[in-house]
């Protein structure tokens, strides 16, 4: 399964860098953004699709896993670079979990919060995929 990683445009600087995501970087339009910390090691998070919703996972700070399941196949990757966005498409289940102590995961949304738009149940996403094939 396709891994999409975003290289996000950074200013270099002795005294510290700049991390810029501005409307190109992604493909879609941002309406929300949320982020994720003080997320205790052993933490599950996540365990759930979105049947419309598009995300970029960004490790701010510290690092995480992060599973993806598109129905045939799962991926792992590690996300500890905060210049190193994960995009998520739609259809897709993701978990998160091996947070370092500090991790900060901010999520650029395509969409503002829609509990609807949850998939929660992994039998119900399996059969959602099959049907939207
Ligand atoms: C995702 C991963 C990476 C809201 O009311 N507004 C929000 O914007 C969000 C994100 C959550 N909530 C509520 C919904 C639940 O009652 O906060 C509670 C915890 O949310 P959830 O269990 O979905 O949290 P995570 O960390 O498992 O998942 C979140 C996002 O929901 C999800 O879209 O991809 O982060």
């Amino acid at each position: 399964m396709e891994i999409q990683l975003v290289e996000i445009p950074k200013i270099v600087n002795a005294q510290g860098n700049i991390g810029v995501i501005e409307k190109d970087v992604i493909p879609f339009d941002i309406k929300r953004v949320y982020y994720l910390y003080d997320v205790p090691s052993s933490a599950k998070r996540g365990g759930h699709a979105h049947k419309n919703l598009q995300q970029l996972l960004v490790p701010l700070s510290g690092s995480f896993d992060v599973t993806l399941k598109d129905g045939k196949e799962e991926t792992t990757i590690t996300l500890n670079k905060p210049d190193k966005g994960l995009l998520i498409n739609n259809n897709i289940w993701r978990e998160l979990n091996n947070f370092s102590s500090g991790a900060v995961c901010m999520v650029i949304a395509s969409g503002v919060y829609d509990e609807d738009d949850y998939i929660r149940n992994y039998r119900e996403f399996l059969s959602y995929v099959k049907s939207n094939k």
